[in-house]
């Protein structure tokens, strides 16, 4: 199936447990998350542990979205470049570890989308609020571009840019809700994405924002 704008607004899927392949090795599956309450109380555990903050750009710039990270490594970014590192630079202790409830719903998504024994070493936790967005970019700071990285989206909407393998590719727009779960692999893996500044809304288990999880192999 291709990015047809249909994707934008999720009607395609119609229901829980729709799932399909955004090309590359792209597969989305909506409505994946289960438990999603116990979800929200892992979020909340790890980031009381380790608080979301606003990174600085090499470019000397805060971040638009906030981040934390569980798992053996984190995901970095200040003025010295993007990275991943096993401390959090706001404590000097480890991340907070991964909760086992992460690892499997991002197990289980990898492999019901072809990748089996899939193994995450980093879970980047991002925060958006109204307004808040992701200019486009790759992923590329993983030292496993074989292993996916697996999404899951909670809390309010977000549309999602996917663009080709290299920034000016044209891009398409698809639809992100609640308990939605993207795993990227393949040559996906290198394509450009972000997402738009969110618009205002509300949900009963996040109120006025939207949290992703990025499961990675990174180290
Ligand atoms: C496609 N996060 O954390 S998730 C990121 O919604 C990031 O917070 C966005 O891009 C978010 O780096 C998008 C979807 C996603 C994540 C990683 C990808 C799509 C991807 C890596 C390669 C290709
Ligand atoms: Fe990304």
């Amino acid at each position: 199936m291709g990015n047809s704008p249909d994707l934008l607004s999720g009607d395609l899927f119609g229901g829980v447990g729709d799932e399909a392949m955004l090309g590359d090795g792209a597969v989305i599956l909506r409505g994946f998350v289960s438990g999603d309450a116990a979800l929200m109380a892992a979020v909340l555990a790890v980031t009381t542990q380790a608080p979301l903050r606003h990174m600085i750009t090499p470019g000397g710039f805060a971040m638009s979205v906030a981040t934390t990270s569980c798992g053996a490594l984190g995901w970095l970014s200040d003025r010295s470049g993007y990275r991943y590192g096993a401390l959090d630079p706001n404590s000097g202790r480890p991340w907070p570890p991964m909760p086992d409830i992460f690892r499997a719903l991002a197990q289980s998504a990898a492999a019901r989308a072809g990748f089996p024994g899939f193994q995450p070493d980093a879970c980047l936790i991002n925060r958006y609020v109204p307004g808040t967005r992701l200019t486009l970019h790759q992923d590329k700071n993983e030292r496993d571009f074989l292993s996916p990285i697996v999404s899951v989206s909670l809390g309010i909407p977000a549309v999602f840019l996917f663009g080709g393998l290299t920034r000016t590719d044209k891009t398409s727009r698809i639809g992100l809700f609640h308990g939605d779960v993207v795993v990227w692999g393949g040559p996906s893996r290198l394509r450009y994405h972000g997402i738009l500044p969110l618009k205002p809304a509300e949900h009963p288990l996040t109120g006025a924002c939207r949290i992703n999880l990025t499961f990675r192999h990174a180290g």
